[in-house]
This record gives structure tokens, sequence and C-alpha cells, in this order.
């Protein structure tokens, strides 16, 4: 790896597989399948394929409001894809989300199964199925968007950018990281100011705005991203701390998050979901003492 300052980049770039970086075995320049291997497909409408890092637990935990709602067309079984060992890659998983990222939907509840793929497609499609967590007045409706696609926007500068560079890259680069560091930073001042004015992202009501951003920045503020809780001074955003709080009490997150889980307390890890009395008895901690 040459260092950041005596890179001049070639007249044509190449691929070097072992960059040194946390993602090197994944990451490639090209799209398409590696390998064929059909998805799984369980007995619920709704199949799920998915892991549980804050782009997966956005749609878990909608899947889990729509459910503590009521809805029970929103049953769904909950497929794990181990994207560090490229099951992303699959055929079956390709022919779901070309991108090769989790998450992907399968809706089956139609005549033709309904293939969904990115997060806030994903939220925006099940809002609109079961007419929840959507304002009806366009106003309204326009401030949940806007939030929304202020989240799939943003996201990256936070994830790919400022997370990539501060705990991931094989070098730490003082231009990358500040850079990133100062973006992030205004990001959460945005979030901030804006929760100084309403209870959550589109108003009074919680909605997929909330259930989009939570995972992402309500982790940051909480510290629990990149551990770079005291490097961004996040205790400064109290609005979004406020906010992130609130949400992290609701039931139906708490489930939410625990689903396609591989890390953490074996108690919060629900590897797969094809039942709501899963979340009583398949967390690892149950698997592992039986
Ligand atoms: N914009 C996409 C981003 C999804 C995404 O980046 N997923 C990551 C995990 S959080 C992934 O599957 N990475 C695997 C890979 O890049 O090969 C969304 O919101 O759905």
């Amino acid at each position: 790896m040459t260092d950041s300052s005596d890179y001049t980049p070639p007249a044509v770039w190449s691929w070097k597989k072992d960059n040194g970086g946390r993602f090197a075995n994944i990451n490639r320049p090209t799209a398409g399948a590696t390998h064929d291997k059909d998805l799984p497909i369980g007995r619920h409408p709704l199949q799920v394929y998915s892991l549980a890092t804050p782009n997966g637990v956005k749609v878990t935990v909608m899947l889990e409001e729509l459910l503590a709602l009521g809805h029970e067309g929103a049953e769904y079984d909950a497929w794990l894809i181990p994207i560090s060992e490229g099951a992303q890659f699959s055929s079956g998983f390709v022919a779901v989300n070309p991108n090769s990222k989790i998450p992907a939907l399968l809706d089956r509840s139609g005549p033709k199964p309904v293939r969904v793929f990115e997060s806030g497609a994903i939220l925006l499609y099940l809002a609109q199925k079961f007419g929840a967590f959507l304002p009806s007045r366009s106003d309204e409706r326009a401030e949940c968007l806007s939030w929304l696609f202020w989240q799939m926007g943003s996201a990256p500068f936070l994830g790919g950018g400022f997370g990539h560079f501060y705990a991931y890259a094989p070098v730490k680069i003082e231009y990358a990281i500040d850079r990133y560091a100062m973006e992030v930073k205004r990001q959460l001042d945005v979030l901030d100011r804006r929760l100084a004015e309403s209870r959550y992202l589109a108003g009074n009501e919680y909605t997929i705005a909330d259930i989009a951003v939570w995972p992402w920045y309500g982790a940051l503020v909480k510290g629990s991203l990149y551990e770079a809780g005291e490097f961004l001074q996040v205790h400064e955003y109290r609005q979004v701390i406020r906010w992130a709080d609130e949400i992290a009490r609701r039931p139906a997150v708490q489930r939410g998050r625990m689903v396609n889980r591989t890390w953490g307390q074996p108690s919060s890890q629900l590897h797969e979901r094809h039942d709501g009395s899963d979340f009583d008895t398949k967390t690892q901690d149950k698997l592992e003492g039986s």
C-alpha cells in the first residue's frame, strides 16, 4: 500500500485484490453472480434476505412495527445473508437484488413475486402496502419522504466515508478522516436542529423516516458506531440523543434489531426469524444452551 501522500494515480486504474482493507475479500469492481445458489423460501408472504447492519435493521424494525400494529400480512421469514462470506453474490440473491447488497425483500403475496431492493425503497413499499408509518397529508408526507431520502443520500458519507477511513482503512489518512468527520458532524447538526423543532423527523408522528435514520445516526450518537463517540463529541447532539433513546424503547425496535444479528450478546442474536415466537425460543443463548 502506497502512502497517500506519494501516490500518483496511473493512467489506467487496476484492481489490487488484496488492498488490506477490512472488506477487501468481498469488494470487486464487477457486478453479477459469482456462484449458482437459490435462495430459501419460507411459508410467509414476505421473504427478507438480510443481515442486522444499520441498513438491514431498517426492514426488520419496519416489519415488527407493522406486526405490532396488527397487520398480519406483514408476517415474514428473515433469512441470513452472511456478506463477509460473499452470500450476496449467489445467483438467487442477485436475482432479488442486482446490486448484491442486503437488505432485499421478496413479496410473494400476489400472483407474481415482487422483488424490492434498497432499504429506502423497501420501507416505502411496505408503508404503501400497509398504509402505515407514512403520513397521509401531502405536506407531512413530503416532509417524511424528504428525510427518508436525506438518509439514503447522507449515510454513505457516514459509513462509506467516515466509518471506512476512521475504522476500516489499512492506513489512517488525515485528509480523508477530516473531510468525513466534518461532514458527519454537519449531518448530526442538521438532525439536531430538526429534532429541536419536532418530536420525530416528519413531525409528531413516528414514520419510515425515523425507521431509516435511527439505525445509523441513533447508533452514532449513542457511541456504538465505529467507537467514534468521543472523537465526534456526540454528546453535543442532545436532541438526537433524546430521539434515539425514545425510539430504542419501542418493543418492535428491540425485536427488529435482533433479527439476522450474528454478533453481540447471544441473547440479542436471532439468526433467522420465521415466527414471532422465535424471539423467545431461538435466540443464540437458547440454541447454545439446548
Ligand atoms: N443503499 C443500500 C446500501 C446497502 C448496503 O450497503 N448493504 C451492505 C451492508 S450494510 C452490503 O450488503 N454490503 C455487501 C457488499 O458490499 O458486498 C441500502 O440502503 O439498501
